[in-house]
């Protein structure tokens, strides 16, 4: 007899979507045991919410976020929202007993992120954070590959993410208001590869040796409605003013390794020509691996055991399942193809394995895992200010 499981979602714009499709589909694809029953979206404006429970299957909305949260009919409250609610949110959900699945980063601020660890810990539901690249089938074939020692060794660790859409004329959404965000392109985007970069190679990061943050455009449109809206719908409404960005456009650091490596992280809003490069690079002293979202169903692979003279960077299509490649069995045959919206489904689907009491195809992050890598993008951002280097530990 397969159980169901009762969702409530807060938010309903960007992640909203792409939870929403996340339950949707799951159990269409998985055989999933829980079932999730889509039970209640929460959003701010009743009338744009009833349109949106209709359009992804909702059974009902409200603007109520406590009551959904606490409700006796909840089994797991999943959070998209803004930064600076989600320590509020969780720990209400994890005090009325519910399972907590929480949008990256953990939180704006390593205060709050430490308060949500703190409940989660003391909490009966279990944790999870959404670094939807995990579920990536290149990037968990990459952990795989490291783990049985592919690529040996590691001296060097080099990730990116580069965006573009933060120029002028993008107006001041609260992804741009340090009050909110708790931080610009670094917490949106370094959260992801920091987080990438210790899942594929299993190292956690020491110390923080040196950071840049940098805002280039200092004011942008305060917009009609306010500074609502998502980077997808950023266009609407009209100028009324225009507010100071109190948030970095550009975050860059390096750091060191447990295993030894060096490494290097670039975050940006900026980097005109890329639009989602999620990128990682790993050299160690049997192999390397390269990784780009750009082209997600591809990884980079160069390895020293075959003969010199013909050894070279080989482009594996992470797409076939009959070769074990982590999750492609549950989708198309060989080469059809995978898109951004697939790692959710199937991070729905080890969310609810792991309730079940399954093994996860691959490791998901708790609200204490995840606090390791809040505790990275606090390390980057006191290097950057201090002029000095950071040791994880001393946090
Ligand atoms: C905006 O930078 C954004 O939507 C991030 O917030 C997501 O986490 C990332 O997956 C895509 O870009």
């Amino acid at each position: 007899m397969t159980d169901e499981i009762n969702v409530a979602l807060l938010g309903s714009k960007f992640m909203g979507r792409a939870h929403s499709n996340a339950w949707l589909n799951v159990a269409k694809f998985f055989d999933v045991d829980p079932v999730p029953v889509m039970h209640t979206v929460v959003g701010r404006n009743q009338a744009e919410l009833e349109e949106f429970a209709s359009r992804w299957g909702w059974r009902q909305s409200t603007t109520e976020w406590r009551a959904a949260v606490t409700s006796g009919e909840i089994d797991l409250v999943d959070i998209g929202t803004p930064n600076n609610v989600h320590a509020e949110q969780a720990m209400a959900a994890l005090e009325a007993g519910k399972h907590v699945a929480c949008e990256k980063p953990l939180a704006g601020t390593l205060d709050d992120a430490r308060a949500m660890a703190a409940a989660a810990e003391a909490a009966t539901g279990q944790t999870f954070v959404w670094f939807n690249y995990r579920r990536v089938p290149a990037v968990a074939l990459a952990r795989q590959l490291v783990a049985k020692g592919a690529v040996g060794r590691i001296y060097h660790v080099r990730a990116c993410y580069l965006q573009s859409w933060g120029g002028p004329d993008t107006p001041l959404l609260w992804r741009f208001q340090g009050d909110i965000a708790g931080s610009g392109a670094h917490g949106d985007l370094n959260a992801h590869i920091i987080d990438a970069v210790r899942f594929v190679t299993g190292e956690e990061i020491v110390t923080v040796e040196g950071a840049i943050e940098h805002t280039f455009i200092e004011e942008r449109a305060v917009l009609s409605e306010g500074a609502g809206g998502e980077i997808a719908g950023a266009g609407a409404g009209t100028v009324e003013a225009m507010g100071q960005s109190t948030v970095d456009d550009a975050v860059l650091f390096l750091a060191r390794m447990t295993g030894g490596a060096v490494a290097s992280f670039e975050a940006t809003r900026l980097a005109t020509g890329y639009h989602n490069a999620n990128r990682f690079e790993i050299h160690g002293d049997r192999g390397a691996l390269r990784f780009d979202f750009e082209r997600m169903n591809e990884l980079g692979f160069y390895s020293l055991e075959p003969d010199a003279a013909v050894q070279g960077w080989t482009t594996i299509d992470v797409t076939r399942g009959g070769d074990g490649h982590p999750y492609a069995d549950a989708w198309w045959p060989d080469s059809h193809g995978l898109g951004y919206e697939h790692a959710f489904v199937n991070q729905a689907a080890d969310i609810l394995t792991a309730i079940g009491g399954g093994e996860p195809l691959a490791p998901l992050p708790d609200f204490a895992d995840a606090l390791q890598t809040q505790l990275v993008l606090h390390a980057a951002i006191e290097s950057a200010r201090s002029r000095s280097p950071i040791d994880i530990v001393d946090l």
